[in-house]
């Protein structure tokens, strides 16, 4: 708990500091400071949010450099060659880089060098003279070996939360929805982003929180304000709503989850064999993501044979076990089957089954205990925390199973544990359901639906997304903001493994590949740092480097959401679609198998938008790579690049298409080929 230094002291230990600064001691003849006056301004200016700032509470930010040093911090920028602003004493330093920030941009940010515009410029206008001079002041006392040893950590609140108008709290209870509740949470309680309850909120006031809603941070929160999803105005509002207690939205029975069930071509009256001559397991469904709909698109002929309504913001897309069905699952919870035999593929059947959702998956299990091909489809979601079990031929909803649960590590009860990744076992009637915030791994076996059984696995928080290693035996999941990967042997039902990563693994569902020295192994890059490792996965043959990183090759930097390969190729394919950096959010790398200590070849496949995620076509020779612009902007709406996999050069664009963002190809999604 913070204690609060008595005044008195406070103000006498920096007049103390300051005194012996002899004439480096700040500007002005009063060199002293009251140390609750200076927290206060820090508070007021939303410092405390970015940055560590000795004594000061609540001041624990690890986005902007640490400021415990800050004194000796500018004497050495001064001196430095580096040093690009125009101050000549530390003072000076100080004053300018609060109030004109990018004159000077340091290379001392937690997580790698600051980023221009990442501090905003408006505190000039925000501080008073006498303000700014105290806070000059005391940053130029430090290090304050007095102050050092303030136990600042859990800082008191910092006033009331601001009030909101009907009308403002529910526009931004609906901006949180579409954009922070993925990472957030609902009940904001955290996961892949920090908890935004009232009390790590409220200290860091709106001035704090709005700045890192505008200008996002490097470990992954994006730049809202800067990419102009946000205006100022609703960055304010954002940042006013999340000092308020969050609204608990509602739940979500079956009957109306079966209201919302739409059959819209019985399975009758579907066609027995394919309409069409074209090669529908080289289709491709790719998500329109800000359009609402999937595009069918030829893999041989790049056509777009149909743009296919499915509802807002589609995340994935899976295929049934016979590769007939194209299923998708958006943001809002609904599910969409589409028949890729119509002569014209459309949707056949849709259900709602929860509010906000990211998985689907179907049952694909043949053998001795059944053929359960195409017979089920299962749905994961994040609001209401439940997985919904359909009809894999008709999507009728039949059995909801809630999350809600106890962390495997605290067993305390958690509200809101959400379904992330899904996946079918080749060999068993089973799926493994990933429930992120109790970090428990679910074992589900569909052969009595009605009736399931579930094995629970403890594992790790905030499981996020994964895949198969090559024999598909073991499934590899990333714990993200544990830095970890799960491993899980779905022919044992164990734990595996669990296998310590760089900042925040984000592997898509990874990528398999045979490493020349290592053996087999599977691939993830990170959203926190630009690293792309390498897994070893073959206890049998290869036990000294089995569940370790035995690679681990430097991409461009952070901020990488998706990798790919195929075993016909030569590379494995990485993007850094939320790297903070322009040029970075739309270069990708490829990494040569046969040599995979360091990137092969980087280049930017788009002068605008950000390149998102790869997708191979049936036979591994071509790979495409969306382009993820703007809807607002003609011509600049996003496109798709394929290139030659074994020659990198690009053989077609397929041009305005808005936002795409996954790309699933039948035949790969089938038999998790990656
Ligand atoms: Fe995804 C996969 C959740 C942001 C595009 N995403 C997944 C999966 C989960 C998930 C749980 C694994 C599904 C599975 O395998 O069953 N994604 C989330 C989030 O919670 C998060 C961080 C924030 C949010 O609010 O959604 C998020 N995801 C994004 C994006 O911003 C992306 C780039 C664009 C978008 O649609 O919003 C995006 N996610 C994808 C894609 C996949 C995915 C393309 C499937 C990758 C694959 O190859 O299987």
């Amino acid at each position: 708990m913070f204690k609060p230094i008595p005044k008195i002291l406070f103000f006498l230990l920096v007049a103390l500091v300051l005194a012996a600064c002899g004439s480096d001691a700040g500007p002005g003849p009063d060199t002293t400071v009251d140390a609750e006056d200076a927290a206060a301004i820090f508070q007021k200016g939303g410092c405390v949010a970015c940055h560590v700032i000795p004594g000061v509470p609540g001041a624990v930010g690890t986005i902007g450099p640490d400021l415990s040093q800050m004194g000796d911090t500018a004497k050495e920028h001064l001196q430095s060659e580096a040093y690009t602003g125009a101050a000549k004493t530390a003072e000076e330093y100080i004053r300018e880089a609060v109030i004109e920030p990018d004159a000077f941009v340091p290379a001392d940010c937690p997580s790698g060098p600051c980023q221009p515009g990442q501090m905003t410029p408006t505190l000039a206008e925000l501080f008073s003279e006498e303000e700014l001079n105290t806070i000059v002041q005391y940053l130029s006392s430090l290090p304050n070996e007095a102050i050092a040893d303030v136990d600042q950590s859990e800082a008191v609140a910092a006033g009331e939360a601001p009030t909101l108008t009907d009308e403002e709290f529910s526009k931004a209870s609906q901006i949180f929805f579409d954009r922070c509740a993925g990472c957030h949470g609902v009940l904001r309680n955290g996961a892949t982003g920090p908890a935004l309850t009232p009390e790590n909120t409220l200290p860091k006031g709106t001035v704090g929180l709005s700045t890192i809603i505008f200008n996002g941070t490097p470990r992954g929160m994006p730049d809202w304000g800067k990419q102009g999803v946000l205006t100022q105005e609703e960055t304010e509002l954002m940042a006013k709503f999340v000092q308020n207690e969050p609204p608990h939205p509602p739940e979500m029975s079956m009957e109306q989850m079966k209201d919302s069930w739409n059959l819209i071509v019985p399975v009758d009256e579907r066609p027995t064999a394919p309409e069409h001559d074209r090669n529908w397991e080289n289709f491709f469904a790719v998500t329109l993501r800000d359009a609402g709909q999937v595009a069918v698109i030829d893999g041989d002929t790049f056509e777009v044979v149909n743009k296919v309504d499915t509802g807002y913001a589609v995340h994935i897309s899976r295929m049934s076990a016979t590769g007939r069905y194209i299923l998708t699952i958006g943001r809002d919870g609904k599910a969409v089957m589409i028949d890729t035999w119509m002569e014209v593929p459309d949707k056949v059947a849709e259900a709602k089954v929860c509010y906000d959702a990211r998985s689907i998956e179907v049952s694909k299990y043949v053998g001795e205990d059944g053929d359960f091909s195409d017979k089920y489809t299962v749905v994961g979601c994040y609001w209401p925390p439940h997985f919904v079990i359909l009809d894999g031929q008709t999507l009728e909803p039949f059995k909801v199973v809630s999350t809600r649960s106890y962390t495997y590590d605290t067993e305390e009860y958690h509200p809101e544990p959400r379904v992330a990744s899904i996946v079918a076992s080749h060999f068993k009637p089973e799926w493994i359901i990933n429930v992120k915030e109790s970090g428990q791994i679910w074992l589900v076996d569909y052969s009595d639906p009605v009736n399931p059984t579930i094995k629970m696995i403890e594992a790790e928080r905030f499981l996020h997304d994964g895949g198969w290693d090559s024999t598909q035996r073991y499934f590899l999941v990333a714990a993200n903001q544990a830095n970890k990967v799960a491993v899980v042997d779905a022919q044992e039902g164990i734990l595996e493994a669990m296998v310590d990563t760089p900042k925040t693994p984000h592997p898509g569902r990874g990528a398999n590949w045979n490493d020349p020295e290592f053996g087999p192994v599977w691939s993830t890059s990170h959203l926190g740092e630009g690293a792309l490792i390498a897994i070893g996965t073959d206890p049998v043959n290869h036990p000294e480097s089995a569940w370790k990183v035995v690679r681990d090759i430097p991409l461009l930097g952070g901020g990488g959401l998706f990798i790919k390969t195929h075993p016909n190729s030569k590379w494995i394919w990485a993007d850094h679609v939320l790297n903070s950096d322009e040029t970075i959010q739309r270069s990708i790398c490829v990494i040569d198998k046969e040599n995979p200590t360091e990137t092969h070849k980087c280049w930017e496949a788009a002068d605008y938008g950000r390149a998102v995620h790869f997708e191979y076509n049936q036979d591994g020779t071509q790979v495409w790579v969306s382009i993820w612009g703007n809807a607002d902007q003609p011509g600049k709406t996003g496109e798709i690049v394929i290139y030659d996999d074994a020659t990198l050069e690009e053989v077609a664009r397929i041009p305005d298409l808005v936002t795409p963002t996954g790309k699933f190809n039948v035949y790969n999604t089938v038999h998790d080929i990656y």
